[in-house]
């Protein structure tokens, strides 16, 4: 019997508070609006930036059904929705494109006018579809993929291959894209080139196998934990140094190995010294350096003008730089072209209701991805 244009009665994950564990509720899903899309999902995996909203050090409104980096099939459309329907393998988007405003006109950017303004927790309309005990819930970050449903803006929706699979193209929706982008998008890696990745959790490993996949002829893995560096090695590391090994700073070690410093830097860890290495290691003259990692809540760096002046970029961006609706389908694409792997980055699978073990995973180090399957 269809469900479409019906309420949905389902589990989903609510976090009512922060520093609580999740908790399994049952809710109900309200049908999509005009130009929303409701998703049955398949397949979620676990990212820092939901750990964050937990430990209360990224704000939104709560209660809330966290969640962004998933996968799934379309249960309903609302009136309007062209460019999916029911049936469709999808990834919801955390930054949409609108397509419309200045940023989706421009040929680089990425960081769409929407997702700006979508920090309070509702669908572009305002309100949200899901209720719980009566209580209206929010969403979060236009994805909220800790629900067997959940409702999208069109916008904030990607259609993928109907042949991949929903468990692996999960981590397009964050991780993977973050740090792959960051190298092959953002930084422009080029063939031949020497890089340096500060940081080797699931999205510097990324940026490793975005290294590798543009042709950079060394990639140099830096990371405190000297456990990370198997994993760095097996995904296309040619180096790996631990800072803790070297009495001085590890620029300077990095300047030494590559006769003045590498061609591109990206800072994968969050933290302003590690942002502060990962620049001074990138050349001078030639350098590029790229902050991907989300520095802690308003603290900010101060710098000599002269370490850009003499030639060297400074860069960052969200999502890798990707337009998320247009890219995601090609990086699917190349997914199964197997112009890259995601296996390696998955070291867990659970079933959805086991979602607090995979925030401990989490926090204790030992995961690097974790899916959960509905
Ligand atoms: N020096 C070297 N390595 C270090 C140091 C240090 N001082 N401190 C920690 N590390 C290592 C750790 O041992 C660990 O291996 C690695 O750094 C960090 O890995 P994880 O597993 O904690 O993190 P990731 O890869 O899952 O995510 C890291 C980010 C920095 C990318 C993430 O926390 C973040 O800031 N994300 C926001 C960026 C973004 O685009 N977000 C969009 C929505 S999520
Ligand atoms: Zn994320």
């Amino acid at each position: 019997m269809s469900t479409a244009g019906k309420v949905i009665k389902c589990k989903a994950a609510v976090l009512w508070e922060t520093k609580k564990p999740f908790s399994i509720e049952d809710i109900e899903v309200a049908p999509p609006k005009a130009h929303e899309v409701r998703i049955k999902m398949v397949a979620t995996s676990v990212c820092r930036t939901d750990e964050h909203v937990v430990a209360g050090s990224l704000s939104t409104p709560l209660p809330a059904v966290l969640g962004h980096e998933g996968a799934g099939i379309v249960e309903s459309v609302g009136e309007g929705v062209t460019s999916v329907k029911p049936g469709d393998k999808v990834i919801p988007l955390f930054s949409p494109q609108c397509g419309n405003c200045r940023i989706c006109k421009h040929p680089e950017g990425n960081l769409c006018v929407t997702s700006l303004a979508n920090p309070r927790g509702t669908m572009s309309d305002g309100t949200t579809r899901f209720t719980c005990k009566g209580k209206s819930i929010h969403n979060f970050i236009s994805t909220s993929t800790f629900s067997q449903y959940t409702v999208v803006d069109e916008m904030a929706v990607a259609k993928i291959d109907a042949a991949s699979p929903l468990d692996k193209v999960c981590l397009i929706g964050c991780g993977f894209s973050t740090g792959y982008g960051s190298a092959v998008k953002v930084a422009k890696v080029t063939p031949g080139s020497t890089c340096a990745v500060f940081g080797l959790g699931g999205v510097g490993l990324s940026v490793i196998i975005g290294c590798k996949t543009a042709g950079a002829a060394r990639i140099i893995a830096v990371d405190i934990n000297k456990d990370k560096f198997a994993k760095a090695k097996e995904l296309g590391a040619t180096e790996c140094i631990n800072p803790l090994d070297y009495s001085k700073p590890i620029h300077e070690v990095l300047q030494e190995m590559t006769d003045g410093g590498v061609d591109f830097s990206f800072e994968v860890i969050g933290r302003l010294d590690t942002m502060m290495s990962s620049l001074l290691s990138s050349h001078a003259s030639c350098g590029v350096s790229v902050i991907v990692g989300t520095p802690p809540n308003s603290q900010s760096i101060s710098m000599n003008p002269l370490l850009l002046l003499l030639g060297r970029t400074w860069k960052g961006a969200i999502f890798g730089g990707f337009k998320s609706k247009d890219s995601v389908p090609k990086l699917v694409a190349d997914f199964m072209a197997k112009k890259f792997p995601l296996e390696q980055l998955i070291t867990h699978v659970l079933p959805f209701e086991k979602i607090n073990e995979a925030f401990e995973l989490l926090h204790s180090g030992k995961s690097i991805r974790t899916v959960l399957t509905f």
